[in-house]
């Protein structure tokens, strides 16, 4: 049974970061119902488009198992069918620049006027302070919330990683948050606001770096490879390469075929307690002994110096077969993988990590299923709806408008072309 079955969400959500949000609540079984401008629509659907005249894959990957209503809510009826929609649905997720929804004349107080259960959930790019009234954009969140500053190498620039924790991470919290609000309703009785601001998202995926920031006060991160390297740290939490900076330190390390293929890597752990199985592994058997190397705090001044003896012995192999001589050691490392090996990968197809969908405009597309996988509740990926797609069905079954009623709404414009669904 689908877990949120019969929560009605009404989807104001548009580019990636909202989108994200109520994707995931639609795998979970929420009625998802997006509104978009009618002719319009989500600026990503024509965006980065790589089939013409179809929906574009940006947008297709990020609105599955959602129905899709054209409404102008700036229209007089179109605002007489938001009202509606607000009283019928349980959450308003919506990720519009800061104050549009205010222009709109549907803010907070209005939203709460309507239907005291609402669920009114945003993201913003920050939260109450300077910037809230700022557009924000994925990495204007990574420099801003902390990620950009501490990734990418000593010597070089700040750098922006391609996994998108501004917009996708933010809504992954929003998702969050919007579940919360609903268990605190079943005994509450009423709604309440949840935002996530990407700044704030950001840097809560960027927590370890905060705690580096504090500890560098009290002395040098040792764990990190500068340390080894003899270079002093500033006053802030540096960019640290590919060094783990945790606990057990790691490194990535070239593998076999490193010189034409840019994927031939494998990311290495030095975990304190398979030491003794890494030094026998690598042909160092000495180290298992010797004081210098013997114990994690003797080699944290030697960090970039082990990895390089240990890359003598990655470069010897392929990136799998260092991975086959370390599983069955329990020695934590993994391959660097390419989205195109990703997208072939057969387990990740069995697992519904990786999906094939079909599309009436486009055709088959892969995509990345649910991460999240619920042993009674599975997630049955549908493709995203067209523009539009079920205007005339929410119209009729979702908020009753039949004969008469239905054809003014139709004529207002309000709606964009509708086809009505015909009766059984
Ligand atoms: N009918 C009529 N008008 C509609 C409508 C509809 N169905 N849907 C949206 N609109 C209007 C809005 O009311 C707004 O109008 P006004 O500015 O006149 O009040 C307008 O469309 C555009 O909204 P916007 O300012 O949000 O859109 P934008 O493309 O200019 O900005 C973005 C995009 C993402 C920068 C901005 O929405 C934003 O900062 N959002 C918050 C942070 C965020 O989510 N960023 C992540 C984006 S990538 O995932």
């Amino acid at each position: 049974m689908e877990a949120l079955k019969g929560v009605k969400i009404l989807d104001f959500t548009h580019v990636q970061s909202g989108p994200t949000c109520t994707q995931l609540l639609a795998w979970f079984g929420a009625d998802v119902i997006k509104v978009e401008r009618p002719g319009v629509g989500d600026a990503t659907r024509k965006q980065l488009v790589d089939v013409p005249g179809a929906d574009s894959l940006y947008f297709t990957m990020l609105n599955h198992n959602k129905r899709s209503i054209t409404l102008n809510t700036k229209d007089p009826t179109g605002k007489e069918i938001l009202e509606k929609l607000v009283k019928e649905c349980d959450v308003l997720v919506e990720n519009f620049a800061p104050g549009a929804l205010d222009r709109m004349g549907f803010g907070w107080e209005r939203i709460q006027e309507l239907n005291p259960r609402m669920i009114m959930a945003s993201v913003k790019g920050f939260g109450p302070g300077p910037y809230e009234d700022c557009k924000v954009y994925e990495n204007v969140a990574q420099c801003t919330g902390g990620s950009a500053s501490t990734t990418g190498f000593l010597d070089g620039p700040p750098t922006v990683t391609g996994a998108q924790i501004g917009d996708s991470g933010t809504g992954l919290h929003l998702a969050l948050g919007i579940v919360t609000a609903l268990y605190h309703r079943e005994k509450s009785g009423r709604g309440q606001r949840v935002l996530a601001a990407m700044q704030d998202g950001v840097l809560n995926l960027c927590r370890v770096k905060l705690r580096d920031q504090q500890r560098l006060e009290r002395g040098p991160l040792k764990e990190y490879s500068q340390y080894g390297q003899g270079i002093e740290f500033g006053e802030t939490t540096p960019r640290a390469g590919n060094d783990s900076g945790g606990g057990q330190p790691g490194w990535i390390l070239k593998c076999k075929g490193w010189e034409t293929d840019p994927d031939a890597y494998v990311y290495f752990i030095t975990q304190a307690a398979v030491w003794g199985k890494i030094c026998d592994l690598i042909g160092q058997p000495d180290w298992k002994e010797d004081p210098n190397y013997a114990t994690p705090d003797a080699r944290l001044d030697k960090i970039p110096q082990v990895f390089d003896r240990i890359e003598e012995w990655t470069k010897t192999k392929t990136k799998f077969e260092v991975m086959d001589a370390c599983n069955p050691l329990d020695i934590p490392c993994g391959p660097i993988l390419s989205m195109k090996e990703l997208s072939q990968e057969p387990s990740l197809r069995e697992t519904g990590t990786i999906v094939e969908v079909d599309h009436p405009e486009r055709g088959p597309y892969l995509t990345v299923g649910c991460p999240v996988k619920l042993s009674d509740s599975p997630a049955e990926v549908k493709r995203s709806p067209l523009l539009g797609e079920h205007t005339a069905e929410i119209l009729q079954e979702v908020l009753g408008y039949a004969g008469d009623e239905f054809e003014r709404v139709v004529k207002s414009g309000a709606v964009g072309d509708v086809t009505p669904i015909a009766a059984e």
